[in-house]
């Protein structure tokens, strides 16, 4: 094992690793800008520094700071997180050269995923079930475009190679659209990821997102921990994950499950993983793979009783896989509320400081959050301050003790969505199951139409 890691993250995940070092025996280095001198984490890590100012590039997206922090202390591997650079292939690799061990998957593996296309095909040769469409990048020839439009049949969505988690794409509903649909999103592509290869996809209409985690070692050994659906969200946030999915024939689960292992196995894929998958009329269509720790990982820990960042950095240290697939059970439901500070029904940031913070407690309540009464959001970052993880041996029941946890839940101070994790944990839909990936938008808008007496 490791004697050192560097925690090159903030916020709750910094937390969530440092506790996980923790409990391994690992000392740990934590990174922090300018803004974020103050947050307790930072002090309760074994050393400290400060790698910059409060703007992510300048300090969390710094990579000549952050190789130099671990060469001063000495760590011998850095821990991403999720966000800033731990889909980064270049920071990957620079870490090696380094000499130091990069907690994830090796840097060829995280270019291949971050290019979307090629994604695509290595998980369709492994057989891994993908959304119908061209058959890699478009061509440039506009009769070759309508030629694959005709044979994918419309509605499609045109994405960018270089895109992923809902930027770079636009849907064309008929041939006559098909065009502009594609040179407009080739030019956006081609400004914002520097690469304007795009691919063509059947558009779902009414889809759920739903995901599958992995873990693989550095000695072919995969195994798939379930599922997750991450449905409930608004402009690509997810707002609410559970785990189990509701309503979803576990052996249809377990047949893309083990294809996802299989897939991990036959790329050589190392570490904690997930692939993302639309679901719609009983299919899995895979469409991205993360190569990071998810924000969603507790929902997964809850129901399988794996800590998922322990995983990640004993498979980085070279551990084999200490469980086999048929040892994994899923067992209960969890549900997981995402905490962020803003307006709950307007979503406008609401950064400053938190006079008060009692978080929930009780039977099957977790709470993974940095904050603290005191404690100031700062305005440069991602608003999510916590979450509220309940798990139940049943999905009412997780629900019944989410609803008891946001109740005595405070946090003075800012402004919270609380309310309306409260509102949706009131919600017959969302407590029917399964919605699809337009339902909240969907009754925000409804709500919005409301007001204005619409
Ligand atoms: C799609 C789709 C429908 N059909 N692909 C958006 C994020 C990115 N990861 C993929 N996304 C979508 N791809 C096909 N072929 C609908 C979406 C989509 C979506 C997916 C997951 C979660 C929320 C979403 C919200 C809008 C659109």
């Amino acid at each position: 094992m490791f004697g050192k890691v560097l925690i090159a993250n903030r916020g709750e995940i910094a937390l969530r690793v440092l506790r996980a070092c923790r409990e391994l025996g690992v000392r740990t280095v934590a990174v922090h800008s300018e803004a974020d001198t103050e947050a307790k984490y930072v002090k309760l890590a074994d050393e400290s520094v400060c790698i910059g100012p409060a703007p992510s590039a300048k300090s969390y997206l710094n990579i000549p700071a952050i190789i130099s922090a671990a060469e001063v202390t000495d760590a011998e591997a850095i821990h991403p997180g999720y966000g800033f650079l731990s889909e980064n292939a270049d920071f990957a690799e620079c870490v090696e050269k380094s000499g130091f061990a990069f907690i994830g998957p090796c840097p060829e593996t995280i270019r291949l995923m971050g290019d979307k296309v090629s994604a695509k095909n290595a998980m369709r040769e492994a057989g891994v079930p993908c959304v119908p469409g061209s058959e890699g990048a478009l061509p440039d020839d506009p009769k070759e475009i309508v030629k694959i439009g005709r044979a994918v049949g419309y509605p499609v969505i045109i994405k960018a190679a270089g895109g992923g988690g809902g930027r770079g794409m636009r849907v064309a509903h008929t041939e006559a659209a098909l065009l502009n649909a594609v040179n407009m999103t080739r030019s956006e592509a081609g400004a914002a990821f520097n690469n304007s290869t795009v691919y063509m996809e059947k558009f779902l209409e009414n889809p759920r997102h739903v995901e599958i985690q992995i873990l693989s070692d550095a000695h072919r050994n995969s195994v798939y921990l379930g599922e997750r659906d991450c449905s409930t969200q608004r402009r690509h946030q997810k707002v609410i994950e559970e785990a189990p999915a509701p309503d979803i024939n576990r052996r249809v689960i377990s047949r893309v499950g083990d294809r996802c292992a299989e897939a991990c196995r036959r790329i050589n894929y190392r570490g904690a993983g997930t692939f993302e998958f639309l679901y719609e009329n009983g299919e899995f269509y895979f469409i991205e793979m993360n190569t990071r720790v998810q924000v969603e990982h507790p929902v997964t820990e809850l129901i399988t009783g794996i800590d998922i960042v322990q995983a990640q950095i004993r498979i980085a240290a070279g551990e084999k896989l200490w469980f086999r697939q048929r040892d994994i059970e899923i067992r209960g439901h969890a549900i997981e509320c995402r905490i962020n500070a803003e307006d709950p029904f307007k979503f406008t940031p609401s950064p400053g400081k938190i006079t008060n913070w009692h978080p929930p407690g009780g039977p099957g309540i977790r709470v993974d959050s940095h904050a603290y009464s005191g404690y100031t959001v700062p305005p440069q970052y991602d608003s999510m301050i916590g979450k509220v993880i309940a798990y139940g041996d049943t999905r009412d029941q997780a629900i019944r003790r989410m609803r008891i946890a946001l109740s005595e839940m405070m946090v003075d101070g800012i402004k919270t969505n609380i309310p309306l994790h409260q509102d949706l944990m009131l919600d017959e839909r969302f407590i029917k199951g399964g919605a699809s990936i337009h339902y909240l938008e969907e009754k925000l808008a409804a709500k919005s139409d409301a007001l204005k007496g619409k």
